[in-house]
Formats: C-alpha cells, structure tokens, sequence
C-alpha cells in the first residue's frame, strides 16, 4: 500500500514513473542496549514497518526531495551540498554528502519521493531506515556497488555529521543486513555477524508505545557515550591494553572502583554486563528458552533504568506492568531510551488480554491511550 502511494506521488510530482522503488525496514532489537558503540554485541532485527522510495536519476544536478508523510519539500543541487533546516531532509543530505566519496561519486542529480508506516520517536529506527534505504537505492541506480557493511557505515557518518548524533552502528546495520524470522547477533568491534533463528511459535513480539518523544534523548545519548569512554580512559590507569568496554570484565572495574566517579562506575558497569548477557541470551536463543531470555531482558530494563539512567516513568511502568502477568516472558525499553518504545515477548494467545490490561492501566496511570504493534521479523533493504 506504501509503495503504491509512493510511486502515485511520484508520477504526480516528476510527471515520469521511478527507476527503482525500496523498501527499507525499520528494526527492534531483543537486547544488547547501548553496547554498539562500546564495541560490544548487539542482537537487533529488521521489522515489517518501512520506509518506501521511488528514485530516479535527473540530467543535472539537482536532487529534489519530497516527504510523503510530512507532505513537505526541499530541493538543493550537488554543487552546494549543506545542512538545511528542515531535520527530516538532512538525513537524505548527509547521505548524499557521505556518498559523494572518491571511489563513488555523484555526479548527477535525482527525484526522490519516500514515506512509511515506521512511526517517527518510537525508537523504531525511522531515521536509520531513512538512510539506508536512500543509500541503497543511489548505490544501485548509479552502480556503486557498495556492500551491506560500506552502506551502513556511510549511514552512520551521516547520522553522526548530520544529525549530530554520535550512534553506533546497530540501527543501520539491522535495517541493512534484517532476514526473515531471525535475529542478527552483529560484534560492532569488527562487524562480523550472524544469523539467529528467532522462534515465534509460541510467543508474539509487541511493541508498547509510550508516547514520549526522545527529544532529550540526542544530547543525554551523546552523553552516555562520553561517560563510557570518560570510563576507558581512567581505567586505561590501570589496564593500558585496553581500548572499549568490550575489553574490560566485572572484577577489573571492580577493582578501579574508587578511580571512577559513581555515575561514570555505574554507566560502565552496566555496558560491562549487558555485552556478557547478549552472548548469554543467545545460548537460550538456540534451546528456545525465552524464559531465561526473557529474565535477561528485565534484567537490561533494570540496568538502564538505574545504572545507566536512560528510562522514563512511562517505560518503567509498562515494564512493571507486566511482571505480575504469567504470559510474558520478557519485556524493557528498547533503543536509545528517554521515551519510544517497550518491547515484550508475550504468549500468542495471551496477547488481547495482555494488550487490553496495559492499555487499559497506561490510559489510568497516564491520561493518554497506548498505542501498540505487533510486529514481525524481515528481510533487510531490498529494491521491490
Ligand atoms: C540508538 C542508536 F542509534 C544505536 O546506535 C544504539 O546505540 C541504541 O540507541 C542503543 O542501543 O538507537
């Protein structure tokens, strides 16, 4: 349905039919929070919410820009390649400004018209689909020929340079490198990763919607990785063969307790045990125990509230909620944190009952109606 609009917009606009439409798929990920840029494990997932684009090239060197959703224009040509304004279009901007690299330059310009059902702040990753779904399609319209790994690497630079926000790599890389019905357990140290069978007989995956826009978020996440990296190097005191938290375990933090300040400890400790617990929670992934998965992901929520201190009261209190109700094995915050989403494991036939009982309290506790998703696991960026 997406793409058809799309496309119909595009004709309407350019007066041409696309040379290529994408879809580029938003992501959750089941746990391994905040460790992509501590050069930890991550094990996120490409979801059936995406973005949608119809592209195709131009003669000169304009590149118009079109947001379906936001109804919202902008064009700019390549001989002045520069932040604008308007934040959504600065995604596909710095693509373009990460793209026009030596080995792969643009040198003509394009139409673009792109729109989806990822919801915007729910910490679905709207952003990295944005970016890797713009690469994809100007890599395989102009023959780049860019790999999975260069793709999300621009993206990522584009993020950081015109976003500003310093993220890792897990968000660009799920949306890229998603398979159907399978978690990627990617090592953000070299990028190597592999495929792992997610089992959804039994349990459905529900996303919880707060409501709260991560508008702090940008700053406090930059933030958290400074702390972590604040961390290294006062360890570095101690452990000069250390680069990241990946290289660092429970006792030797311990025994640099009284050089770290208390948060800087606390943000450390927290990277040092959810890397070990990712690895942990893939071991239950290969016998099918959710139980024991799930009681890693409260033990994540649990760390991010209180070591890391990247939750909110409504994420706390949907992760409450459910700890009395026998039919979820697991639920926390997902993604960066500071509002978005929660994400729960809940037994497939439980989950109208599930949904109407939390619903019913957010409404309660909160004065505003919860929205929901039930979603599943896909393939990653693809040209349909
Ligand atoms: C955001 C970032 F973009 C990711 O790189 C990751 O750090 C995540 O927050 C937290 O795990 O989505």
């Amino acid at each position: 349905m997406y793409s058809e609009n799309i496309k119909q917009k595009f004709s309407e606009l350019f007066n041409q039919t696309p040379d290529i439409i994408v879809r580029a798929p938003g992501r959750i990920n089941l746990i391994g929070e905040h460790t992509d840029y501590n050069e930890g494990f991550v094990l996120p997932a490409a979801i059936d919410k995406a973005i949608y684009f119809a592209v195709s090239k131009r003669d000169d060197k304009l590149i118009k820009l079109y947001a379906y959703d936001l109804a919202d224009a902008y064009e700019f040509s390549l001989d002045s390649i520069e932040k604008s304004t308007k934040g959504w279009a600065n995604f596909l901007i710095g693509m373009v400004a990460e793209m026009t690299g030596t080995n792969h330059k643009l040198t003509q310009g394009f139409n673009v018209v792109f729109g989806g059902d990822v919801p915007l702040g729910a910490g679905l990753s709207s952003s990295a689909a944005v970016e890797s779904g713009i690469g994809f399609a100007l890599s395989e319209l102009f023959g780049f020929e860019l790999s999975g790994i260069q793709l999300a690497l621009t993206a990522q630079q584009a993020e950081h340079n015109f976003a500003g926000v310093k993220c890792g790599i897990m968000d660009m890389f799920a949306s890229i490198h998603g398979k159907d019905k399978c978690v990627i357990k990617l090592d953000c140290r070299d990028l190597s990763y592999e495929y792992f069978p997610f089992n959804t007989a039994e349990y459905a995956i529900i996303l919880c919607n707060s409501g709260v826009k991560h508008n702090l978020g940008d700053t406090e996440y930059n933030k958290r990785r400074a702390e972590c990296e604040e961390g290294i190097s006062i360890l570095q005191g101690a452990f000069p063969q250390i680069d990241t938290l990946r290289d660092v375990t429970i006792p030797m933090l311990r025994s640099q307790a009284d050089k770290l300040p208390q948060i800087v400890y606390n943000r450390c400790r927290y990277v040092v045990e959810e890397i070990h617990r990712v690895e942990e929670a893939c071991k239950d992934l290969l016998k099918d125990d959710f139980v024991a998965f799930g009681e890693k992901m409260y033990e994540t929520h649990t760390g991010l509230s209180e070591l890391y201190e990247v939750s909110c009261p409504e994420l706390d209190f949907l992760v409450e909620q459910t700890l009395t109700n026998d039919a979820v094995a697991g639920a926390r915050m997902m993604g960066g944190g500071f509002g978005g989403c929660t994400i729960n494991l809940v037994k497939k036939e439980a989950v109208d009952d599930f949904l109407a009982d939390i619903s019913q309290a957010y409404e309660a506790a909160f004065g505003q109606k919860l929205v929901s998703y039930k979603v599943a696991i896909t393939n990653g960026v693809e040209a349909i």
